[in-house]
């Protein structure tokens, strides 16, 4: 295998540092700042952070433009001093009343207008932080019952947003992060495929591409190595979210080979062999910590991430290729399977 180069470069969002609550339960650790959140992040070593538009400005829709601009401008100069760039922004369209049935796809027009709007403020608030790049997770684009929405005009729907979008900046670039459920029954942009699929229909095919979460791949049913192989395969994979997901249940966001180490492998394996990395990408963690984490161990889940990532990157690149495929041209396949589970466990 060519070997890569390019020195991975590793980011997580201030949402990441969470406090435990879940459907079920409150916290099980105090809420902290978001100056103590990059001072943990300085102390991690990690290189970039990933926001959503009200991580930079929180209460975001109750602030005037001057407002939002001083307030980004005072997170920005915060980033600078500590060396830590800002690889995207999100507008989180999943909290206000005016998201409650759907944002872009929303049956309400001044809500499909409010969402519009609230991205627009988003790419602006990029722009100052310095990163061209926008991350759509769809959270609430789809339907909990089929008869409540029009899936034909959704496409539309979010076809116009993006096309707003783009025409709003003409450097942005868009990244979709499917996901096929949760919060929704079902999502309308499940699979990176999807995803794709949209990015065609707008105005600027060029700037629309993909973030491929791990677990969101395990949810659809599909193989998260096999997503990335595949949108590396059009040159759309602008962002990453590496984590780990046992099965089909709740979005769980474990740490990163968590669940399933060969699964893991395979994802930096494929990473490897198309230069993940070599266009500035990032490597992002989208975990979060085991509801019982005490304080004193709240950081562990992306130092650990980070680590089982760089292992497996030694992984792969100690794999022996030439002996994989002399076993892949007889067809042994009994023999590759021995091979890469000795190889993990390290024999
Ligand atoms: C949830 C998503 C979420 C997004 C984030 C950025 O399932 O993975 O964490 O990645 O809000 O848009
Ligand atoms: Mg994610």
């Amino acid at each position: 295998m060519k070997k890569n180069s390019a020195h991975y470069r590793f980011c997580f969002g201030p949402w990441n540092l969470s406090e435990g609550a879940d459907p079920y339960g409150p916290p099980t650790r105090p809420a902290q700042s978001f100056d103590w959140k990059l001072a943990q992040m300085k102390k991690l070593g990690f290189d970039a952070m990933m926001f959503h538009d009200d991580d930079v400005v929180p209460d975001v829709d109750a602030k005037s433009e001057k407002q939002i601009i001083a307030e980004t401008r005072e997170l920005k100069k915060k980033l600078f001093d500590a060396g830590i760039a800002a690889e995207m922004v999100a507008p989180r369209l999943w909290f206000s009343p005016k998201t409650i049935d759907g944002a872009y796809t929303s049956n309400d027009p001044k809500h499909r207008q409010y969402a519009i709007d609230r991205s627009r403020r988003t790419i602006d608030i990029a722009n100052l932080l310095g990163t061209d790049l926008i991350v759509l997770w769809l959270a609430r684009e789809g339907s909990y019952l089929r008869e409540s929405k029009n899936a034909r005009k959704s496409v539309d729907y979010l076809v116009q947003a993006i096309d707003k979008m783009l025409a709003h900046d003409k450097r942005v670039r868009i990244a979709i992060e499917p996901k096929p459920n949760e919060p929704m029954d079902h999502a309308y942009v499940p699979t990176i495929g999807h995803a794709l699929a949209v990015a065609n229909l707008t105005r600027d095919p060029k700037r629309v591409g993909a973030l491929i979460e791990s677990a969101h791949c395990t949810l659809a049913g599909l193989d998260p190595s096999d997503e990335i192989a595949f949108a590396m395969s059009f040159g759309k994979l602008w962002s990453l979210h590496l984590n780990d997901q046992n099965g089909l249940k709740f979005d769980q966001d474990k740490p990163f080979g968590s669940a399933n180490l060969r699964g893991a492998f395979n994802q930096v394996r494929v990473l490897e062999q198309n230069h993940y990395g070599s266009r500035g990408e990032y490597v992002c963690f989208d975990v979060h910590p085991f509801r019982p984490t005490k304080v004193e161990h709240w950081l562990a889940h992306l130092d650990n991430s980070r680590r089982t990532f760089l292992k497996l990157v030694e992984k792969a690149r100690s794999y022996d290729e030439a002996k994989a495929a002399q076993m892949i041209a007889d067809r042994n396949y009994q023999a590759l399977d021995q091979y890469v589970i000795e190889h993990l466990l390290g024999k």
